[in-house]
């Protein structure tokens, strides 16, 4: 080879090299921070970002937001969207996105180890959204406030006695997926008609519709309402911390939760997205709940199942129907209906 050629051979392979590291600098810049929306409380959320950080080396942006409010969130950035795993909160609105195509299917290797409430889960909503956690509704009271009223509340009914006046709290099932629940779990156990006279009756018994699900719970807890509408394992959380807080399955039987976990649709971090998607699958993420006080039944069967959580065997649960609460046409329609004729009536 002559030096010219020579030269001109160097020449061509360093610019090949160059392009090659452009190319992967390229692709490093496209796998940035994996961007979380998450639905769970807070102290949670961040105990599974950093976990993932530590695990994987791959920078997590968490935002903490209520399960309607991320559905939203989700459904108005469609078009360009800023996240790429939505990881928590109830199910009803994952089934909902996934019905309207904003997050994609995904069969993670860890669904042999789910139990079945979750495959169910990934499989009504053709694979778009899986079980990560179950849990369910109650309420609870504050015991050093109820004395005064001389009850001691044990069923749904219960909450309508005047003596509760101004003295319930729950969060408005718009932005709540802890809230819907109710409202489902209500129409579910007496009948769309009779719910309804139902929650506006209990209207009239409410101090204030929070934003978040588990406020009611720690507003109880901080004594600043006697009664207080919200998964039992949130209340449990109240328990554990020495609140004077009382937890109600209530008799008549209730509803639950399949908290889920979807990949977004056009996540500009897919293989990270998948990475936490299959992580949080496993019994060493899973056990982070309890560790931050959240007492969900997790849905890997060898997750231990922590023993504050409320033995959903033990509770009268209802045959809840993910599929039809969970389905666009029927969320929409509850939620403006209850929007028409409970939130608004005068009391
Ligand atoms: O606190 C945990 C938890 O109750 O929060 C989720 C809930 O959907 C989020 O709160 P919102 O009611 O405000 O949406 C539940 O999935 C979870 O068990």
């Amino acid at each position: 080879m002559t030096l010219k050629k020579n030269f001109f051979v160097t020449t061509m392979l360093a610019s090949a090299a160059t392009a090659v590291s452009f190319l992967s600098a390229g692709a490093a810049q496209a796998q940035g921070a994996l961007v979380m929306y998450c639905g769970v409380q807070e102290e949670w959320c961040r105990a599974m970002t950093t976990a993932f950080e530590r695990e994987t080396g791959i920078k997590v942006s968490m935002t903490r937001k209520s399960s309607g409010e991320i559905y939203a969130q989700v459904k108005a950035e469609a078009a360009n969207p800023r996240a790429d795993i939505w990881w928590g909160g109830t199910g009803d609105p994952h089934m909902q996105a996934a019905e309207e195509n904003l997050t994609v299917d995904y069969k993670s290797p860890k669904l042999a180890e789910l139990q079945d409430w979750a495959v169910r889960q990934w499989e009504q909503s053709k694979n778009k959204t899986v079980g990560i956690y179950s849990g369910a509704l109650g309420f609870g009271y504050n015991t050093e406030l109820i004395k005064s009223k001389g009850i001691e509340p044990k069923c749904w009914a219960d909450l309508l006695d005047p003596k509760l006046k101004d003295e319930v709290q729950v969060a408005d099932p718009n932005s709540s997926g802890t809230s819907y629940t109710l409202l489902a779990t209500i129409i579910q156990l007496m009948g769309e008609d009779k719910g309804f006279e139902y929650l506006k009756a209990l209207h009239k018994n409410i101090n204030q519709y929070t934003k978040s699900g588990a406020a009611p719970a720690k507003a109880m807890a901080l004594g600043e309402t006697t009664v207080g509408i919200a998964f039992m394992h949130d209340i449990v959380t109240m328990v554990v911390d020495k609140a004077p807080v009382k937890v109600v399955a209530p008799c008549e039987g209730t509803g639950y939760e399949i908290g889920s976990m979807s990949i977004i649709k056009g996540a500009k971090n897919m293989d990270s997205a998948k990475k936490f998607y299959d992580w949080a699958l496993t019994p060493d993420a899973q056990k982070l709940g309890a560790e931050a006080k959240s007492y969900q039944v997790p849905s890997n069967k060898n997750t231990p199942v922590p023993p504050q959580a409320p033995k959903l065997s033990e509770i009268k649960l209802i045959n809840f129907d993910f599929a039809k609460y969970g389905s666009s046409d029927e969320r929409k329609r509850l939620l403006s209906k209850w929007d028409n004729e409970v939130k608004n009536l005068p009391k």
